[in-house]
């Protein structure tokens, strides 16, 4: 290999690897922010080893239980939110976690005293109903810091999605995909199974900025307002085409690789939209505004929302800045 060639995608950078050399360009960092990350990254690991082994051991099918949501909760959602638990709970520096499958968020620590504490959201497993067909599912997490202004520490998870210092998703399919932002651009790594590292394979991830592609549950249309009509109706006669995996990593990982739009509006049966403000909307919309795309909840930009609910929902505009710019013409109507 040549020298020239010794450049970002070529040189061996792990996760580890990389956040230790983003936490040494900040001399005042403690270390907490890389221990969150490193927490959130074994948690994966282990959960995407039990999705690889899927189908061997018993963990498909449902729990003949229901979720906050009110939603069938299956067997390894609640295995990839124990993994969550665990892994951040063992970390000093989180305060509080706060997951879907929780009614309430968790409080591991009042004391706020020193460094501000990190607050951790997520969904630990994406797309679970997709499981027992082997079809991609995901984690979603949502880094927020403890917000001095509040008086109770569990307070601090209903910040706008602007004040985040880190998102990010994980995807379980032919590969495991762990797509970072703390803020400064989008980093993908890939695990590779054999040495149990997520490698860095893309230090700068750009959204293409068109793409003639739309996804969402068009069986919905009947369900919604006029204006996601008109725009299907016009993209259709436009020559665009349709993928929808209905898992919303696979959907927007796809969505940020190759371009295009990713829809979940409001329709009768979820007046507000069906996808969670907090670790669906709000951190699919940092990464995807990261890469240089766009996010909105109907006209609204998505992480400026002012939360009044861990488990709200919002309606899902995101994708490159053209595809939303169509979008926007017609529901802004
Ligand atoms: P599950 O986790 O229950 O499978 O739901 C997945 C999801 O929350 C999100 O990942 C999808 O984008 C969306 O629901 C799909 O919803 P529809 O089945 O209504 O299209």
């Amino acid at each position: 290999m040549t020298t020239e060639k010794l450049t970002a995608g070529h040189n061996l950078t792990s996760l580890q690897t990389f956040l230790l050399s983003e936490e040494a360009k900040h001399p005042h960092a403690t270390g907490a922010y890389t221990m969150v990350l490193s927490a959130l990254s074994l948690a994966s690991k282990f959960i995407a080893a039990r999705c690889r082994r899927a189908g061997l051991e018993d963990v498909l099918g449902s729990m003949n239980s229901e979720n906050v949501q009110g939603e069938n909760q299956q067997k390894l959602d609640v295995i990839a939110n124990e993994a969550l638990i665990r892994a951040l709970g063992s970390r000093p520096g989180v305060a509080v976690i706060a997951s879907e499958e929780d009614e309430e968020p968790i409080v591991l620590s009042r004391d706020t005293s020193g460094d501000r504490p990190y607050v951790v959201l997520f969904d630990p497993l994406d797309g679970s109903s997709n499981l027992d067909v082997c079809g991609g599912i995901g984690t979603i997490f949502s880094i927020l810091q403890h917000d001095r202004r509040t008086s109770r520490v569990e307070d601090s998870a209903l910040q706008p999605g602007v004040r985040q210092v880190g998102a990010g998703y994980v995807l379980y399919g032919p590969s495991t995909v762990f797509v970072l932002t703390t803020g400064k651009g989008v980093q993908m790594f890939v695990l590779d199974p054999a040495i149990g590292s997520f490698l860095l394979v893309n230090d700068d991830v750009r959204i293409p900025e068109s793409n003639k592609m739309y996804s969402m549950n068009s069986a919905n249309l009947g369900e919604c307002d006029e204006a996601y009509r008109d725009y299907v109706d016009w993209a259709n006669g436009e020559g665009y085409s349709m993928r929808y995996v209905g898992t919303m990593v696979a959907d927007v990982h796809r969505t940020l690789m190759k371009g295009g739009v990713f829809l979940y509006p409001p329709t009768k049966k979820s007046p507000k939209g069906k996808l969670r403000l907090m670790y669906e909307a709000n951190p699919m919309a940092m990464l995807i505004e990261q890469a240089g795309g766009k996010a909105y909840s109907g006209t609204q930009r998505t992480m400026e929302i002012q939360p009044d609910a861990v488990h709200q929902r919002v309606p899902v505009i995101l994708g490159s800045p053209n595809e939303v710019d169509h979008v926007l013409r017609f529901v802004s109507k």
